[in-house]
């Protein structure tokens, strides 16, 4: 069952955290700066190895002071009205998220709402190819959560999970 929370994501005890990051992973604003201030400093110097991220593809890092074991940083697509491939990114977003924790055996997975906030993709659109990945991997993860920062949001995504 997809589980529909709302929380901040840093603080989720799970396997798994998926960071909607920028293709630098140094750092931004939005969930991506709050995954940064909770995992510490070391999550830079560890970044800073990774030589960036694709939009639409994933890196992975530890969770350092998280209290999940692992990051998965993936970079969803700016919007741009739509008709730049923004739909296809943003499924590769999760699909590439889900595939990472599959092989590496993780159990529990938790995702933002990945480029709704400072990268401008409408909520709804962007519930539906996030729901529509994780009713596919639903069966394979102990849990498979939704993590909703606002409650206008939370509401969007259950009306569309009914
Ligand atoms: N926990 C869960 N969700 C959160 C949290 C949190 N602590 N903080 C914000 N959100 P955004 P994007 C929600 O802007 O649109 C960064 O600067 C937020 O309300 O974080 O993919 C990066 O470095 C929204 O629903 O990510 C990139 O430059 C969702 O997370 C850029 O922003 C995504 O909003 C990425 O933009």
């Amino acid at each position: 069952m997809i589980e529909i929370i709302q929380t901040d994501i840093t603080t989720l005890e799970i396997d798994a955290i998926v960071n909607a990051a920028n293709t630098s992973l140094l750092g931004g604003g939005g969930v991506d700066g709050a995954v940064h201030r909770a995992a510490g400093p070391e999550l830079l110097t560890f970044n800073k190895t990774l030589g960036g991220c694709e939009v639409g593809q994933v890196k992975l890092a530890p969770g350092f002071n998280l209290a999940a074991d692992w990051i998965i940083h993936t970079v969803g697509p700016v919007w741009q009205g739509g008709t730049r491939g923004e739909t296809e990114l943003l499924r590769s977003c999760y699909i590439n998220s889900l595939e990472l924790a599959v092989s590496k055996s993780y159990r529990e997975i938790a995702f933002p709402a990945i480029s709704t906030g400072i990268y401008g993709f409408p909520i709804e659109p962007a519930t539906n190819i996030a729901l529509t990945a994780m009713k596919k991997y639903e069966h394979t993860f102990t849990r498979i959560i939704a993590c909703c920062f606002s409650e206008a949001d939370r509401g969007v995504y259950q009306a569309l999970l009914d």
